[in-house]
């Protein structure tokens, strides 16, 4: 069927803002934990955008250890592809299945809207965490950070990487991905607003695979000579970049920074490809949605604004304007502090 298994390792880092992070890497078992809570219907599935990315291996173990924690039963299932309706199939299982939620990150902000208000109508409440759909289509969005924070960061390091001065690119994920296309427009305004010597000459769709993010960094890099910066606001797009660029001859000469994670990135820090990049703790915002989920399904929080509910060893949450909840702010990685991360 359409589920999988996973499961060695799982690296969860408590990432707080303050420069003292704790990395704590705990085994887990396999396969996922059962049982009940108390009364509702906690089985909870995990739909990423697309499954062989470790970003999302690295949020679905936060939300299974939280999960564990209360004493739901976790699934993980999730398409191949990260395309518009390709999420669609697994909602509607998850609804026959009859599961009390559905954690999801949104390949696209409507395509699925369909698939979730049946879901929703058959009882499921439906949590989005990573990348929204439009917001009457689910009971709640977790949130990693602010969006505008989120474009802010990569809009600083990259303006500061080639000195405040040429072009750059960015290298997004899939064309309808409500997050990325979110940040860019923010990114976009930011550049014009505060960075006239900076031109933004193109965005290109890597669709969060890797051999297609390859393949437009090497198109990038051949159809823009003067290119001085790419940004990946995508774990996979920078990853590929980073792997393209360590080789070339444009190692070192073309920044790149966005959205990776430490230990896809660490090898390219260190050889001089990236300087640095940021990204936020996708093992907490996973538990932060299954807490949240569990306190939908057991009645404690509607979704409204004002709603607050507890989030594990996360702490106490509230739920903000157009039924949002925010993890944190986003985190800067480079040579000085990755060493101090796990995942
Ligand atoms: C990729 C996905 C995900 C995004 C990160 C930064 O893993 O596109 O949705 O939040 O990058």
């Amino acid at each position: 069927m359409f589920a999988f298994t996973r499961k060695t390792r799982v690296g969860t880092a408590a990432a707080a803002l303050a420069l003292a992070v704790t990395l704590v890497a705990t085994g887990c078992s396999g396969g996922g934990s059962t049982g009940e809570g108390d009364g509702g219907n906690l089985s909870i599935t995990f739909l990423p955008k697309n499954l062989g990315n470790p970003y999302f291996e690295t949020s679905n173990q936060g939300g299974e250890e939280a999960i564990a924690e209360f004493g739901g039963t976790f699934e993980q299932v999730g398409p191949s592809e990260a395309t518009p309706t390709s999420q669609v199939q697994y909602i509607q299982t998850a609804a026959q299945q009859g599961v009390g939620g559905l954690a999801i990150s949104a390949n696209d902000p409507s395509a699925i809207c369909d698939a979730l208000d049946e879901a929703r109508s058959a009882g499921v409440k439906v949590v989005t965490f990573d990348s929204d759909t439009d917001a009457a289509c689910r009971d709640l969005f977790i949130n990693q950070a602010t969006a505008e924070g989120i474009a802010k960061v990569q809009v600083d390091l990259v303006s500061e990487q080639i000195g405040g001065a040429g072009q750059v690119a960015i290298l997004s994920a899939a064309a309808n991905a409500t997050n990325q296309n979110t940040w860019i427009e923010l990114m976009k305004e930011d550049f014009a607003a505060n960075h006239p010597n900076i031109e933004l000459v193109d965005v290109v769709y890597g669709d969060d695979d890797d051999q297609t993010s390859f393949d437009r960094t090497a198109a990038l890099l051949q159809t823009y000579p003067n290119l001085k910066g790419i940004v990946s606001p995508t774990t996979v797009g920078i990853a590929a970049a980073a792997r393209y660029l360590s080789t070339s001859e444009y190692k070192g000469k073309v920044a790149l920074t966005g959205l990776g994670t430490p230990n896809q990135l660490r090898e390219y820090v260190q050889d001089g490809t990236i300087t640095s990049f940021a990204l936020w703790n996708p093992a907490d915002l996973g538990y932060l949605a299954a807490y949240a989920t569990k306190a939908l399904i057991d009645g404690d929080i509607k979704g409204a604004e004002g709603d607050s509910f507890e989030a594990g060893k996360l702490g106490s949450f509230t739920v903000g304007a157009d039924s949002t909840v925010l993890l944190g702010d986003p985190y800067v990685f480079d040579s000085s502090n990755i060493a101090d991360f796990n995942f």
